[in-house]
Order: structure tokens, then C-alpha cells, then sequence
């Protein structure tokens, strides 16, 4: 192994994600000089399909990152959204339940492809294919160690940036007894396919059905995003795409599965689903974000969104450190990110109780499910509750 090459940043970013990336071309623009660490190519980062939605809070941040103009043109802006439901198709408005808010839809893939793209672009610090990062004196001076082919290298901050997602180094970095992981796993999984094909709807549509969930998205009028609840024991091997398609439509309200234009998938994988965060969410000189911190099941669009508010107030406390020698940002992060996380927490297991299928259903939880819908679709005040979450809550 080669000496260490040592390099001197203020913050030091682990990982290449959209929270990584965002935040490292926020800081960027502000003459914050950082450094980011990616364990894999960015062939590799670009080749996971996930989230969809943007909230309008995260395209704010975006624009504010000068990322934003794809997006703008290709993103499509949704106002609402449907629920099947026990034989019903219903609709919530998000606009006129939202005051005025929407989403954006448009690919994770894509936006994270324009932040890697504006950072090559600006001479961002990016190293793909970082190895063994380690975090060091966290509570002094920190420093972090990698290996870059059979070359060690260390670079010294002031700060660093936990941004590594649910099975980084970051959070595994902080003494056990400094940290308090809470945790609720989900008994199935999300089997999605992405298919060259038009979307069956203009808008999102989440199933309810006695076979389970489904939900019919897009990332274009030519790229649609499918998923079906399916159990854990369930592995992608197991399911041929006529098969999906078949369960597909088999959930479906019919008027919507006869419209159904069906194809080969280009990408099928199945996800986990669990709700998970960890308190609190700095260690020292150690700030975590995203979901390296937190993860929700993608039930109410929440993954991403609640990764876009952590960089927000981490952007604004690293500002007023480095232009006004205020630390108060810094200090209070865990407690302002936690706030909203929790939220975000409440409104995606919301979302995932009423719309699964759970294997041990109680006949009691049916009806309730039932009820749930039923209370949502007949309230104006309870349609307002679930528009201004789905568009996002304040930051
Ligand atoms: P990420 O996990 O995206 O990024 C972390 C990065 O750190 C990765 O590139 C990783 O390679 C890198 N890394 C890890 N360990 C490292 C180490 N030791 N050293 C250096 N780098 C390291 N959210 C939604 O809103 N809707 C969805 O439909 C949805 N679907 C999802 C499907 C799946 C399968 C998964 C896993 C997540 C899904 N999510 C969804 C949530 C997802 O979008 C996350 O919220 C989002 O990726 C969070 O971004 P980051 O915090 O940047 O974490
Ligand atoms: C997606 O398009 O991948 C998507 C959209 C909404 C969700 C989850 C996933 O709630």
C-alpha cells in the first residue's frame, strides 16, 4: 500500500446519492470547497431505479442548486392522484387541497444523473469507487480514510457528511451507545417493473385490493413504473413479466386493466419495506442525512423528500458556520430534521396500513382499512390532510 495522500476540505461528503450530491453542489455555490465519496461508479449509482416524486420543496432546492432545468422541462407536474379502492376509483385533488401545491414527477435516476453531470460540470471534488472509508475522531478533529485503487488516501474537515443511505459506513461510525435506532419491519415486499410503455393513467394510481397493493406510476408518456405487494419469500426469479402483468391487471379496477398496454420490463427488482430512524442524527462533528438516518416504505412517496428537508437545514447550518460563525444551525439539526422526518414517518406508515394486504388480517383491520377510505374520500378536511403531506410539508 502507498503513503496516505492527504487532502484538506472543509466538509467531507460520504456518498454519492441525491443527498450527497445535492448537497455537495449546494455548498459548491456558496464557496464552501467540499470533497464527496462514492463507493461505486457512477454507472453503478445510475443503474438503481427508485423514487419518482418530487415535492415541490425538493424542485425548489433543485433550482437552487442551478439542477433544476431538466427537470423543469421533462418533469411532469401532477395535481392529483387516484385511490382504488373496494370497487371504486377516487381522487384526491392536491392542488385545491393543498392550497395551490403539486408534485413533480421525475425519475430519481435522472435528477441524480443532473447533479452528477453539474458537478463534473463545475469541477466538483467526486471520487467514484472510494474504498473502505473509514470516519475518524468524530469528536475532535475529523479526518477520513479510503483506498483508491492500492493507494490510501485521508482527508482532513471540519465536518462530516453522513449521506451513505441505509447500509453506509456513517451511522455504523457512531458508538452504539450514542444511538437510538427505531424500527418496524413490513411482512411483504414491493415487486416494481419499469417498462417502455405508455402509463395506463395520467395520474398515480394506488391499489387497494384483497390480493394486496399495487400502484400504477410513470417517468414519462413512454416509461412506465408498475408495482405489485408481494411476500418476502417472494424473489424476482420467481415472477415472469406476463405474470406481473397478469397480477397487475387482476388488481385493477377493470376499466383500468382493460387499458393496460403491457410490454417487456427493462428493469424488475423487489424492495424491502421497513420504517427506520435513528436519534440522534449528528455525532460530534458527524451529520447524518437521508437515509442513512431514515428510511420510510416508498408508500407515501416520502424516501427521497424527507432526504431533500435534512440537506436544507444541514445547506443552511453549514452557511451560517462558514459566513457568520453562528453555530445554532449545527446544534440544532438532529432536532429540527427529526421533527419533520417523524412526520413523514406517520404519513408513510398511514399510507402503507390502509393499503396493504397484511398476511394475518383480522377481519377487524379489513373493515377498518375500509373505513379509513371510506372517512378520507368523504371529509374535505381529511383530503386536506393527505394533500398537504403527499405535496410535502413545510421545511
Ligand atoms: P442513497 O442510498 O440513494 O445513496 C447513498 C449512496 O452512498 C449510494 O450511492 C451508495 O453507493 C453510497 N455508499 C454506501 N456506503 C458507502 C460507503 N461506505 N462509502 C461511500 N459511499 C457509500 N423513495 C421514494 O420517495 N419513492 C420510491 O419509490 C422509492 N423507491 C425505493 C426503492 C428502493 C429499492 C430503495 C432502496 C429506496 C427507494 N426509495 C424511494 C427511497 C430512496 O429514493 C431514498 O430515499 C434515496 O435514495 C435517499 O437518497 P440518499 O440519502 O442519497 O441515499
Ligand atoms: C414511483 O414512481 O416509483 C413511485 C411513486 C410513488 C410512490 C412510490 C413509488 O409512492
Amino acid at each position: 500500500m502507498t503513503a496516505a495522500k492527504v487532502e484538506t476540505v472543509p466538509v467531507c461528503i460520504i456518498g454519492g446519492g441525491p443527498s450527497g450530491l445535492l448537497l455537495s453542489q449546494l455548498l459548491h455555490l456558496q464557496g464552501i470547497d467540499n470533497i464527496l465519496l462514492e463507493k461505486y461508479s457512477r454507472a453503478h449509482v445510475l443503474a438503481r431505479i427508485r423514487a419518482g416524486v418530487l415535492e415541490h420543496g425538493f424542485a425548489r432546492l433543485m433550482r437552487e442548486a442551478q439542477c433544476g432545468e431538466r427537470m423543469d422541462r421533462e418533469g411532469e407536474i401532477h395535481r392529483g392522484f387516484h385511490i382504488a379502492h373496494d370497487g371504486v376509483l377516487d381522487h384526491d385533488d392536491l392542488y385545491k387541497y393543498s392550497g395551490g401545491n403539486s408534485v413533480i414527477v421525475y425519475g430519481q435516476t435522472e435528477l441524480t444523473r443532473d447533479l452528477y453531470e453539474a458537478r463534473e460540470r463545475m469541477g466538483g471534488k467526486v471520487v467514484h469507487e472510494a474504498e473502505d472509508v473509514a470516519l475518524h475522531d468524530l469528536t475532535g478533529k475529523p479526518y477520513v480514510t479510503y483506498r483508491k485503487g492500492d493507494e490510501t488516501r485521508r482527508v482532513d474537515c471540519d465536518f462530516v457528511i453522513g449521506a451513505d443511505g441505509f447500509h453506509g459506513v456513517s451511522r455504523r461510525s457512531i458508538p452504539r451507545d450514542m444511538l437510538v435506532e427505531h424500527e418496524r419491519v413490513y411482512p411483504f415486499g414491493w415487486l416494481g417493473v419499469l417498462s417502455r410503455t405508455p402509463p395506463v393513467s395520467p395520474e398515480l394510481i394506488y391499489v387497494r385490493h384483497e390480493r394486496g397493493f399495487a400502484l400504477c406510476s410513470l417517468r414519462s408518456q413512454v416509461l412506465s413504473r408498475y408495482y405489485v405487494q408481494v411476500p418476502l419469500t417472494d424473489r424476482v426469479e420467481d415472477w415472469s413479466d406476463e405474470a406481473f402483468w397478469e397480477e397487475l391487471k387482476r388488481r385493477l379496477p377493470r376499466e383500468v386493466a382493460e387499458r393496460l398496454v403491457t410490454g417487456p420490463s427493462i428493469e424488475k427488482s423487489i424492495a424491502p419495506l421497513r420504517s427506520f430512524v435513528a436519534e440522534p442524527m449528528r455525532y460530534g462533528r458527524l451529520f447524518l442525512a437521508g437515509d442513512a438516518a431514515h428510511i420510510v416504505p416508498p408508500t407515501g412517496a416520502r424516501g427521497l423528500n424527507s432526504a431533500a428537508s435534512d440537506i436544507y437545514y444541514l445547506y443552511h447550518a453549514l452557511l451560517d458556520h462558514y459566513k457568520k460563525g453562528d453555530d445554532t444551525g449545527l446544534d440544532g439539526y438532529s432536532e429540527r430534521a427529526l421533527a419533520r422526518v417523524w412526520k413523514a414517518q406517520r404519513f408513510s406508515w398511514w399510507m402503507t396500513m390502509m393499503l396493504h394486504r397484511f398476511p394475518d388480517d383480522l377481519s377487524y383491520n379489513v373493515r377498518l382499512q375500509q373505513a379509513e377510505l371510506a372517512y378520507l374520500f368523504s371529509s374535505e378536511a381529511a383530503k386536506r390532510v393527505l394533500a398537504e403531506n403527499y405535496v410535502g410539508l413545510p421545511f
